[in-house]
C-alpha cells in the first residue's frame, strides 16, 4: 500500500507561528530568542505539550527537560526500540523562527498525517524535543541529545554554568527539572532509528533548487574559549613600546585564526569569533583581560585539529612576542557523524515515492542527530532556506518547502517503522 501521507501545512505553519510568538527578543516574530530553562522556554514547552496530547501522543519528560511525545497505537510493539524523530525548541538570540522547530513541529505532523492515513506502525515512533541544543547558556552545544547518548555524563553536566555562575543542575532544578541524572541516557537500543528534518542553514539546496536534502555526515564541531591577560593602565599615561594590550593581542590572534581558516586545505573548515569580551571595558583604560571564544568545524576533524593546533601554537608565539600570556580552554571537540545507509535509503524512498528530487549532502552545522547517530542509526532531512540564511530573524522556509520535507519525514518514519 503507497502511503499518500496529506500535510496539513497551514495548521503547522500557524503553530510555528504561535510558536515564535513564545519569545524574548525585543525584536517582533520572526526575530526569536528562547534560552534553555528560563520562563519563555517552559512556556514553549507547555504549548508544544498540548500539541502532543491533542495528538493523542504519550509524554515523557526526562531529568533535563528531553520531552518523548511517543506514537504507540495497538498495531506496534510497545517494547520494540522505537523510530524516532525531531529536534530543539531553544533559539539563541535574534534568531529566526524556523532552526529546530520544523524538526519539532514538523516531526509532530508527520505522525498526525500517518494518523490521519490510518498507517499502522509496526514499532512506536516519537517525536522529540531536546533540551538545549544552541550553547547560548550553558556555553556547549547539544547538551540535551549528549547526555542522552552518554556523551556528557551527570558528572559533566553538572560542571556546566550560566553567565552567572549558575550550574546546570541548580539552573534545571529551578525550573522545574527534577529526578536522577543518570536517569537521561538512554539505552543502545532505545531506538531502532532516528531521523530529524532541518532547514540547512546553508545556500546549496536552494542554489540548486532542490527541495529536500539527503545528509551523508554531520561536520565535526569544536569550541574553545581564550583568555588573552596583558598590563592594564592609563590610556594617557603608557606609551606605545610600553603597553601589553590585551585586547590588541587578541585581535591579532583572531586575524590570524581567520588567516589559517581561509587558507585550511579543506573547504569545510570554518572558524567564528562569537563572543569576545573586554576587560575594564572604559574608553581610557588600556584592556588588561580579554576572553573570546573560537568555533572551529570541518566535516574533516583531523584536519579541524590540525588548525587548532596551528592557531594555539601561534597564539603562544604572538603572546610572548606582546608580552601578554594567552590561556585557552576546550569546550568541546567532536568526531563527525556518518548517518546511516539504511536510513540514509529509506528517505530517498520517500522522496522518490514523494516524486520529490533530493541531493546528498553533508550538514556543516551541528545537530541533536550528531549525537544521536553514537545511539542509533542516523538521517536527516534538509530542506532549503532562503540565501541559506540562518540564526538571523531573516531565516525562512516557504510553506512548499517545509510541507515537501514534513512528507518526506513521515513517508520515512512509516518505512522506518514498517518492520
Ligand atoms: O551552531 C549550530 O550549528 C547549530 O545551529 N546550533
Ligand atoms: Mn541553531
Ligand atoms: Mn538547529
Ligand atoms: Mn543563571
Amino acid at each position: 500500500m503507497s502511503l499518500e501521507p496529506t500535510i496539513e501545512t497551514d495548521r503547522l505553519l500557524d503553530e510555528l507561528q504561535q510558536l515564535a510568538a513564545i519569545s524574548d527578543c525585543p525584536e517582533p516574530p520572526p526575530a526569536v530568542t528562547r534560552v534553555v530553562f528560563t520562563e519563555t522556554d517552559l512556556k514553549a514547552r507547555a504549548y508544544l505539550q498540548g500539541l502532543y496530547e491533542d495528538a493523542g501522543l504519550t509524554v515523557r519528560v526526562d531529568p533535563i527537560g528531553n520531552t518523548f511525545a511517543r506514537w504507540c497505537p495497538p498495531s506496534a510493539d510497545a517494547d520494540a526500540p522505537a523510530v524516532g524523530t525531531g529536534s530543539h525548541c531553544d533559539a539563541i538570540p535574534h534568531a529566526g523562527m524556523y532552526d529546530g522547530t520544523v524538526g519539532v513541529l514538523g516531526g509532530l505532523e508527520a505522525i498526525r498525517a500517518l494518523q490521519r492515513e490510518g498507517f499502522e506502525p509496526k514499532r512506536p515512533i516519537e517525536v522529540v524535543m531536546f533540551t538545549s541544543e544552541e550553547p547560548t547558556r550553558f556555553g556547549i552545544g547539544c547538551s540535551g541529545s549528549r547526555a542522552i547518548a552518554g556523551v556528557l555524563s551527570p558528572e559533566d553536566l553538572v560542571k556546566l554554568t550560566d553567565d552567572d555562575g549558575d550550574d546546570f543542575d541548580t539552573v534545571r532544578q529551578r525550573a522545574g527539572f527534577t529526578g536522577d541524572l543518570a536517569d537521561v541516557k538512554l539505552a543502545e537500543d532505545h531506538y531502532h532509528a532516528w531521523t530529524e528534518l532541518h532547514i540547512e542553514q546553508g545556500p546549496k539546496l536552494e542554489k540548486q533548487n532542490m527541495p529536500i536534502g539527503i545528509v551523508m555526515g554531520i561536520a565535526a564541531p569544536a569550541t574553545f574559549v581564550f583568555h588573552v591577560t596583558g598590563e592594564g593602565g592609563h590610556a594617557g599615561g603608557v606609551l606605545m613600546p610600553e603597553r601589553k594590550d590585551a585586547l590588541c593581542a587578541a585581535a591579532e590572534a583572531i586575524h590570524s585564526i581567520e588567516q589559517f581558516a581561509r587558507s585550511s586545505p579543506s573547504p569545510d573548515l570554518v572558524a567564528t569569533v562569537g563572543e569576545l569580551d573586554v576587560f575594564p571595558g572604559a574608553v581610557n583604560s588600556i584592556p588588561s583581560k580579554v576572553r573570546f571564544t573560537l568555533d572551529l568545524r570541518d566535516t574533516d576533524a583531523d584536519n579541524r585539529d590540525q588548525i587548532a593546533q596551528a592557531i594555539h601554537e601561534d597564539c603562544n608565539e604572538m603572546g610572548l612576542r606582546r608580552g601578554v600570556t594567552i590561556t585557552s580552554e576546550t569546550l568541546n571537540a567532536d568526531p563527525p557523524a556518518a548517518c546511516d545507509k539504511a536510513v540514509i535509503d529509506a528517505i530517498e524512498k520517500a522522496c522518490n515515492d514523494a516524486d520529490l528530487r533530493w541531493w546528498k549532502m553533508v550538514s556543516r552545522a551541528y545537530h541533536d542527530s550528531l549525537f544521536m547517530a553514537r545511539l542509533a542509526p542516523t538521517g536527516m532531512i534538509f530542506i532549503p532556506c532562503r540565501d541559506g540564511v540562518s540564526h538571523r530573524p531573516d531565516e525562512f522556509s516557504s510553506p512548499n518547502e517545509i510541507s515537501a520535507g514534513v512528507e518526506v519525514l513521515a513517508l520515512t518514519l512509516a518505512e522506518l517503522a514498517s518492520s
